[in-house]
C-alpha cells in the first residue's frame, strides 16, 4: 500500500517516475487529493527546504525535487478542479520581479480554480510595470502576488504604489503570500490581505469579493 512517507521520500530524491507512481497509487486507493498534496508532496518539499538551508542540498537537486513535486501535483489537479462551476471571480497571479519561485503560487492558482475562480497565471519575475499591463489586459477582481525571497518581497509595495499612480488601485483587490511574508508586512505594503497558505488564499478571496 502506498503511503505519504514514501511519496515525500521520492520528492526529496527528485524521482519523477516514482512520485507519479506513488501519487497515482494513492489516488487509486481513494486518498483525498488535498492530503496527497499536503502530507506527501509539500511535506517532502519542506524537508528539501531545510536541507537546502543547511547546505545539505544544492540548487540542481532542489530543482529536480521541485520538478518531481510538480509532476505529482499535475496528477492530482484534475481531481480537485470543477470545470462546470460558474466563475467566482477573476484572479491574476504572479511571482514578483527577480523571483523565480512558482510552486506555491501555482498551488494557490490550482486551489482557486478548484473553488470556481478564473485564474490568469502571469508567471514569475513579474515587474510592477508588467503587473499593471496584465491588469489592464485582463481586468481581474483580485491581484495575487507571491514572493519567496526577503529581497524580492519589497517589489510588492512598489507594485501597489504603481497601481495607485496608474489609477488602478481601487479597481482591484490585492492579496499577497509566500513563505517570508506576514500580515504586518502585507499591511505595511498596502495590500488588502495576506494568506499563509493556498487554502487561506481561497478564503481570503471569498471574503474580499463577498
Ligand atoms: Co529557493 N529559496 N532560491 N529555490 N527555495 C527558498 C525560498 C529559501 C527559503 C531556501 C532556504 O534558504 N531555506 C531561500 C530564501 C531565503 C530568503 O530570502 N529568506 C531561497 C534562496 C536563497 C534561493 C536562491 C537565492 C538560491 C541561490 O541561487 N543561491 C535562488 C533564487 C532564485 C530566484 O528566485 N531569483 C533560489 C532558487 C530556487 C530554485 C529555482 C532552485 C527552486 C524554485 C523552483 C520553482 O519554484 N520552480 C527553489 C526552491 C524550490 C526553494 C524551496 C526549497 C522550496 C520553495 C517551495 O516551492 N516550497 C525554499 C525553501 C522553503 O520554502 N522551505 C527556497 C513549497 C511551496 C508549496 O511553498 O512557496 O511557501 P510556498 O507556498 C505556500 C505558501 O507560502 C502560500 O501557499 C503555498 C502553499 O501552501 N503562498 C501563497 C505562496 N504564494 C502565495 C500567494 C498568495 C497566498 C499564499 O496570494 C497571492
Amino acid at each position: 500500500m502506498a503511503n505519504f512517507e514514501e511519496l515525500s521520500k521520492y520528492v526529496i530524491g527528485g524521482n519523477v517516475a516514482k512520485v507519479k507512481q506513488v501519487t497515482q497509487a494513492l489516488i487509486d486507493e481513494g486518498v483525498s487529493p488535498l492530503d496527497i498534496i499536503n502530507q506527501g508532496l509539500i511535506a517532502g518539499m519542506s524537508v528539501v527546504g531545510s536541507r537546502f538551508k543547511n547546505g545539505e542540498m544544492y540548487v540542481p537537486e532542489v530543482l529536480v525535487a521541485a520538478r518531481s513535486m510538480t509532476a505529482g501535483i499535475d496528477l492530482v489537479k484534475p481531481l480537485i478542479a470543477d470545470q462546470n462551476m460558474p466563475s467566482a471571480g477573476k484572479v491574476l497571479l504572479g511571482t514578483v520581479k527577480g523571483d523565480l519561485h512558482d510552486i506555491g503560487k501555482n498551488l494557490v492558482g490550482m486551489m482557486l480554480e478548484s473553488r470556481g475562480y478564473t485564474v490568469i497565471n502571469a508567471g514569475m519575475d513579474i515587474s510592477p510595470e508588467k503587473f499593471v499591463e496584465e491588469i489592464r489586459k485582463h481586468n481581474p477582481d483580485v491581484l495575487g502576488m507571491c514572493a519567496l525571497l526577503t529581497t524580492t518581497m519589497l517589489h510588492m509595495k512598489d507594485t501597489i504604489e504603481l497601481l495607485k499612480e496608474e489609477g488602478l488601485r481601487d479597481q482591484v483587490k490585492v492579496i499577497v503570500g509566500g513563505a517570508p511574508l506576514s500580515q504586518d508586512f502585507a499591511d505595511e505594503a498596502g495590500a488588502d490581505g495576506y494568506a499563509p497558505d493556498a487554502a487561506s488564499a481561497v478564503d481570503l478571496c471569498n471574503r474580499l469579493l463577498a
